[in-house]
């Protein structure tokens, strides 16, 4: 964005994946929720519920998952920084990949652009496989097509087994 700030014309819709499974998970995403609305050119459209959600990778903790959409106006690498830089606020050192952490911050979508740079994927390249993804952005953006493989997320939804995906209840 140029130093002198004008208004993006347009905002642009994305969606965020939230996880924790180290610490009060429930209260780091619920904190993270609100620095994402406090950070100037982000602006909450919609969050899903709170999932209960088995760890996929090395064995750890279950997870709390969730989603929101956004609007944005911000390219789609200075949302990266701003959702990693969040990340950092709450205390989370890159370890082993796929292993327990804090607080998990994933750019899913950005419209219908699809970008392949070796630090920035988007749609995010897991998304699609992913049960703790799909069940919660599909319960705030279902007719959202993923532009990779053009179905809408409702229907990904149908290829992915979510019996370890489990409303969290009291939400
Ligand atoms: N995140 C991972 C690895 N495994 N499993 C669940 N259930 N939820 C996650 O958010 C998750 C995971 C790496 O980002
Ligand atoms: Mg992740
Ligand atoms: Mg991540």
């Amino acid at each position: 964005m140029p130093e002198f700030g004008y208004a993006y014309a347009k905002p642009r819709r994305s969606a965020v994946a939230l996880g924790s499974n180290i610490g009060d998970s429930q209260a780091i995403l619920e904190a993270a929720i609100e620095t994402l609305v406090q950070t100037p050119g982000i602006f909450l459209e919609a969050r899903s519920s709170w999932y209960q959600t088995k760890a996929v990778g090395p064995q750890q903790p279950d997870y709390l998952n969730g989603c929101v959409t956004l609007q944005v106006e911000m390219l789609p690498q200075q949302l990266l920084e701003a959702l990693l830089g969040i990340e950092q606020q709450f205390g989370r050192v890159r370890q082993e990949r796929w292993g327990p952490r804090t607080l998990d911050l994933d750019l899913l979508l950005y419209d219908d652009l699809i970008v392949d740079t070796p630090n920035l994927q988007i749609p995010h390249p897991r998304m699609r496989d992913r049960a703790f993804v799909l069940v919660p952005l599909a319960e705030i953006a279902s007719d959202w097509v993923e532009p990779v493989s053009g179905c809408v997320i409702k229907e990904l939804l149908k290829e992915v087994d979510c019996s370890d995906v489990h409303l969290l209840m009291g939400n």
